[in-house]
């Protein structure tokens, strides 16, 4: 039976909420996750006449037609080096997921699911500390009924040094707000640090081998997150109830071939999804292959784990140290 879903992208600006949605659709038809491939998830962008149930009429086909063009200019804007998501309003993005593999039994027998998932601007909900950019109240008060109104809650950090981060206090906030609302909705809280392969844009072609080995991630993770104050608001959270994982994601993932960085931020006028000297479109899809951005919403939407997705117990699992190899024997 067909079972709808809320789930709300939020963090701050720059972030990478905006790219994490406009490559899942990718992401999900190259099977560019860590789930098993015989779970064959299949995601689709939908109009919100789909997805509310509406029957489709045939007169109103232009204009259904201009509503599935949302999903396509985000993706657009996205190859274009990405804009800004504006602070007028919210935005919704409808989606159906289905599962055609093989899936633990309580997905197997559920699904398809018609997702809607929140995008904003990050300085409504995380502003930086000092932040003077006024928002009106009917859209603060437009996101705050979508939060808490989501089934699931995905938060998208940049993989900087958290301590450095002017949003670190406007996190912090929010969390406890979620964790006292009454009213809230969420399940699950899903937080994803972005633009990974920035991590490995000096290994070349042994990149993606190292991006795609789950132990590389979690170390990364245990990182990232030995500085964030806001990690033991996020385990209070989860004694009430709601489900929090943890998990990496690249939007601008690897080129396809060549197994390398889809770009090298060190490197001065690096373009997106293209090989140096390659010019034209064709280059855009035939070389970029996002990574792992389908797995805060597939988490959010279906509750499974993937070899990337790590959970509290994980990440404080006994990390001991290896030894190093004894040069005196
Ligand atoms: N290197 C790298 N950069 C990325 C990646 N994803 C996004 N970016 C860059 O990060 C910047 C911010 O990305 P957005 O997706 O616009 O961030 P956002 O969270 O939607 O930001 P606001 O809409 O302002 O709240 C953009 O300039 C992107 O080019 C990624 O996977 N890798
Ligand atoms: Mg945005």
């Amino acid at each position: 039976m067909t079972e709808k879903l809320a789930i709300c992208l939020v963090g701050p600006k720059k972030g990478g909420k905006s790219s994490l949605l406009a490559s899942i659709v990718d992401c999900v038809a190259q099977s560019a996750f860590g789930y098993s491939p015989r779970l064959r998830p299949a995601l689709q962008p939908i109009t919100q006449a789909e997805f509310s149930g509406e029957r489709a009429d045939p007169r109103r086909a232009d204009l259904l037609s201009i509503e599935e063009g949302d999903y396509e200019r985000l993706k657009q804007e996205f190859t274009e080096g990405g804009v800004a998501t504006d602070t007028l309003d919210t935005y919704e993005y409808y989606f159906r997921l289905s599962v055609n593999g093989v899936a633990p039994p309580e997905v197997m027998t559920r699904g398809p699911w018609l997702l809607e998932i929140v995008d904003s601007a990050g300085e409504i909900a995380v502003p930086p500390a000092g932040a003077e950019v006024a928002i009106l109240n009917d859209v603060k008060a437009k996101l705050t009924r979508q939060v808490l109104g989501s089934d699931a809650l995905v938060m998208v950090l940049p993989l900087v040094r958290l301590e450095d981060s002017a949003w670190m206090g406007a996190l912090a906030r929010l969390i406890d707000r979620l964790a006292l609302a009454k009213e809230r909705k969420t399940e699950r809280v899903i937080v994803v640090f972005s633009q990974y392969e920035r991590l490995f844009t000096r290994l070349g072609p042994s990149a993606f081998t190292y991006a795609c080995d789950p132990a590389v991630a979690l170390h990364v993770l245990r990182k990232s997150l030995r500085t964030a104050q806001w990690l033991s608001r996020l385990r209070a959270l989860e004694q009430s109830g709601v489900s929090v994982r943890y998990t990496v994601c690249s939007a601008y993932g690897f080129t396809k071939r060549f197994q390398n960085p889809n770009m090298d931020p060190h490197q001065p006028g690096e373009r997106r999804f293209r090989r140096t000297g390659l010019e034209g479109p064709r280059a855009n899809s035939e070389y970029w292959r996002p990574f792992l951005t389908a797995e805060p919403i597939l988490y959010a939407a279906l509750g499974i784990d993937s070899a990337f997705t790590f959970s509290h117990g994980q990440i404080d699992a006994n990390q001991e140290e290896i030894p190093p190899a004894s040069i005196l024997a």
